[in-house]
């Protein structure tokens, strides 16, 4: 299956030099937020990647292949683009490589992706789970599925509120997939460091989560690892103030009868509006703090040979 992917030059020289390397994924860029921050974000990122000494894979489909690793133009297209680019999540990969429509990937198709190109280690700010109500709407994203699936570990900052932690922690479990706290004992809950809930294990440096890993994939136990990584204390927002504008965006979707594809990027999207742009801000650096992880993590898989 290799043949549907292009590499580009630097990932490609990363490859055949054995050199650890962290994917990006292109529906934050795309839908998870505004231009130019997106394109900024996306460019930081990769430069954060560098700095501490892995190579970046930023991920999406484009001209019917799977491109791993994206040239600055590419980025910048991507972000312009903005919701005007598909949203490409498991289900949709097929159909944009049969009919070359170009998609920004969500987590789920990102792990796809770098798990086909050997990649094992993945930056992002916050995955899909259990949306609140889903017990009448199903909404569950795939990105849980593809956790239990996939071998890929997906640095986030833990779950954002959007979703119902505790039903996501108890989806997550049924499917056998780790939350390891980089640091924490308590889950993190994305623009704050703390919720009301556990993680499954406290993980105090980036060796013990790639040894973790690595028996894991010894023992042939499928599927990738959830680590929440907290936001720094400077960046991190009020609770009461980041609580009451996604109670708000939860509420004005339901009106609005927003579902499937569209009611993540519409609630990440409004919530920067109730909240001025501070969230954005936030979001912007937990991403920053996931790339920096995450490639600690691939540095230290790379050593135990992956
Ligand atoms: N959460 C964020 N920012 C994002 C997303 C989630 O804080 O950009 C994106 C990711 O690409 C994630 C996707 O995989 O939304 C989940 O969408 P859905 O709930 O439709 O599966
Ligand atoms: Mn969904």
């Amino acid at each position: 299956m290799k043949q549907f992917i292009e590499y580009s030059k630097e990932v490609q020289h990363a490859m055949d030099d054995g050199l650890p390397i962290v994917a990006l994924e292109s529906t934050i860029i795309s839908h998870g937020m505004p231009y130019p921050q997106n394109v900024e974000t996306a460019k930081k990122c990769e430069e954060i990647v560098r700095a501490t000494g892995a190579i970046p894979a930023t991920i999406a489909i484009l001209n019917g292949k799977l491109k791993v690793g994206l040239e600055p133009e590419e980025l910048d297209y991507l972000g312009k683009t903005g919701q005007g680019i598909m949203k490409t999540s498991r289900r949709d990969i097929a159909y944009n490589m049969a009919n070359k429509i170009d998609g920004a990937t969500t987590v789920a198709a990102t792990m796809f992706i770098a798990d086909l190109a050997d990649i094992r280690v993945f930056a992002t700010g916050g995955i899909g789970g259990v949306h609140r109500n889903a017990e009448t709407t199903m909404d569950i994203s795939a990105d849980l599925e593809e956790l239990s699936e996939t071998g890929v570990i997906v640095v986030s900052a833990g779950a954002k509120s959007i979703l119902d932690i505790g039903l996501t922690l108890e989806y997550l479990e049924t499917k056998g997939v780790e939350v390891l706290g980089y640091q924490t004992k308590t889950l993190p809950a994305f623009f704050t460091r703390e919720s009301d809930f556990d993680v499954n294990f406290k993980m105090d440096t980036a060796f013990d989560i790639a040894k973790l890993f690595h028996m894991k994939r010894a023992l042939n136990l499928r599927g990738g690892m959830l680590v929440a990584n907290p936001i720094p204390k400077e960046f991190s927002m009020e609770k009461s103030l980041i609580d009451n504008a996604i109670n708000d965006a939860v509420k004005e979707m339901d009106v609005l009868g927003i579902k499937g594809k569209e009611s993540t990027p519409y609630l990440l999207g409004k919530v920067v509006e109730l909240t001025k742009g501070k969230s954005l801000a936030s979001n912007i650096e937990l991403v920053f703090n996931n790339c920096k992880v995450a490639s600690l993590i691939s540095i230290e898989l790379n050593k135990l040979g992956g």
